[in-house]
């Protein structure tokens, strides 16, 4: 049953000629029902012995205690220091079950960067995320001069910085006029890319500086900006067009509030946000990989249907859509599985190449998976990473 109407669907929906049709292996189509069998460990570095004996040491360390510490004997060890992961929206969702995950594994400080900072440390009680392992810090991305100050207020902690983790998101399918940022951005691509674009430049130094043995910036992606699949031929479609909307600053005073320069449409906007994340990653991976050392992704996590993204969706669609999701596409994800998933692109050894969307299969293990042609455009982003510098101030 679930195959017949997922072949229907996907007979129903075109696929332009560019597509590989890998969205069938991203959202497990036509496979079966999801089992999920996630590596507990995430470090494998650490043998169960070792970890026991380094547990009382890494609760003394500082935050600021370099990556190669002197042990008893005066030996060198590596890495006895907890990692430090700023996860930008960790109030819910996606970014809250990722905080989890990595404290879980006590090897991770998650700096929950939020913009309510009464719901995150709520959230992060109703987890049990222990005290010790999480620190909640104010961020609206929807104000440029907001992340300027998370930013001073991170630096001031004292924190190194590891791995940041640009996550929040919002979306507004229903919306028939556009609403905008603190600085006259379109609010879905103001908060979803300028304001990421913004933070993760400015952190750029800081993760330079990180001595840890791995140190990322990951940019959450999604199927749906990717024309390549089923689910990104859902109209609208993403697409930035040759940015013109974006260049004039996309504040719709007297020009259009969209990338492409089009007529606003709210869930375009959302998907057009998720093309730019990708792009910026692929960008930053070229500019900075090779001299950093920093690894840069981005990923789709899977279709977390229950997450407060849909928040502003009708009522039906938020009964509809994760069963939809769960009997028919079998893209269906829970929050704890999604966040493990990204829990691994921080911290999975295995997972350290730069410049790579991943994605997971039916078994839920991880591959390298392929962008739309939009989406991997690299004349796009170069163009993308330009236009924002300007309107972030930046250039
Ligand atoms: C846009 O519409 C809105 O315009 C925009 O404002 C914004 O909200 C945006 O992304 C958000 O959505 C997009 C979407 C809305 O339009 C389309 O998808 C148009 C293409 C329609 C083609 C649908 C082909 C389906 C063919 C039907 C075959 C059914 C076989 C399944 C058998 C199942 C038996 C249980 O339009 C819709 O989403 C409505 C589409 C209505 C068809 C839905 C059929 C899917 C299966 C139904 C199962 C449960 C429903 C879950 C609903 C979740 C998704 C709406
Ligand atoms: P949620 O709505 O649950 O989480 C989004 C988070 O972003 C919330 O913590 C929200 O804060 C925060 N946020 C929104 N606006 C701002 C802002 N201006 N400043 C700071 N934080 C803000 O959604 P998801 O967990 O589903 O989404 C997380 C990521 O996953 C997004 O990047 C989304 O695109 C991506 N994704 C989601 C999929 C899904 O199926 N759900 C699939 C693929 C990708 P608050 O709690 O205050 O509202
Ligand atoms: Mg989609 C192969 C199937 C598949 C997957 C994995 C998703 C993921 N979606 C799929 C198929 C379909 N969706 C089909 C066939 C339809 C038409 C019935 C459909 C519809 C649909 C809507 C209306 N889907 C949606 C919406 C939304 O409003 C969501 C959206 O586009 O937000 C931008 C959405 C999503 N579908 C997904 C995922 C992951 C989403 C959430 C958006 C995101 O996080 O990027």
């Amino acid at each position: 049953m679930a195959f017949q109407a997922a072949s229907l669907l996907s007979s129903t929906l075109s696929i332009p000629k560019e597509s590989k049709f890998c969205g069938i292996k991203e959202t497990s189509l036509f496979g079966a029902a999801l089992s999920i069998t996630l590596k507990a460990e995430f470090n494998p570095c650490f043998s169960k012995g070792l970890r026991k004996t380094l547990a009382p040491i890494r609760a003394q360390t500082a935050a600021t205690t370099p990556a190669i510490n002197q042990g008893p004997s005066g030996e060198k060890k590596k890495t006895l220091r907890k990692g430090t992961a700023i996860i930008t929206g960790a109030s819910s969702g996606l970014g809250l079950a990722t905080a989890k995950a990595l404290s879980d594994s006590g090897k991770w400080h998650v700096i929950m960067a939020c913009r309510n900072f009464l719901k995150a440390e709520k959230a992060a009680k109703s987890l049990g995320i222990p005290k010790e392992n999480y620190t909640v810090m104010h961020l609206d991305l929807a104000s440029l001069e907001s992340v300027r100050q998370f930013v001073d207020t991170f630096r001031r902690s004292g924190r190194p910085l590891d791995v940041l983790v640009a996550n929040a998101a919002v979306y507004f399918p229903t919306a028939k006029e556009p609403t905008f940022t603190a600085d006259g951005f379109e609010l879905s691509v103001g908060t979803n890319h300028l304001g990421h674009f913004l933070l993760a430049r400015l952190l750029l130094d800081d993760l330079k500086q990180s001595d840890f043995p791995q140190k990322r910036c990951i940019i959450v992606g999604s199927i749906t900006g990717n024309t390549n699949t089923l689910a990104g031929n859902v109209p609208p479609k993403a697409n930035l067009g040759d940015l013109r909307g974006l260049a004039v600053g996309l504040n719709g005073v007297g020009t259009s509030p969209m990338i492409d320069g089009g007529e606003f449409d709210g869930a375009k906007a959302y998907k057009d946000s998720k093309v730019c994340n990708m792009l910026t990653m692929q960008e930053f991976h070229r500019r900075y990989h090779e001299e950093t050392g920093i690894t840069f992704a981005s990923l789709y996590p899977g279709c977390i249907a229950e997450t407060g993204l849909f928040r502003e969706h009708i009522p039906l669609f938020r009964t509809l859509f994760p069963p939809f999701q769960k009997y028919i596409t079998k893209g269906y994800v829970s929050e704890e599985v999604a966040g493990k998933r990204l829990a691994q692109v921080v911290s999975d050894p295995s997972l350290s190449k730069s410049g790579v969307y991943w994605s997971w299969n039916n078994n839920s293990s991880s591959f390298e998976n392929q962008l739309s042609k939009e989406a991997s455009d690299a004349e796009k982003a170069r163009k993308l990473w330009e236009v924002s510098e300007k309107l972030v101030g930046l250039a």
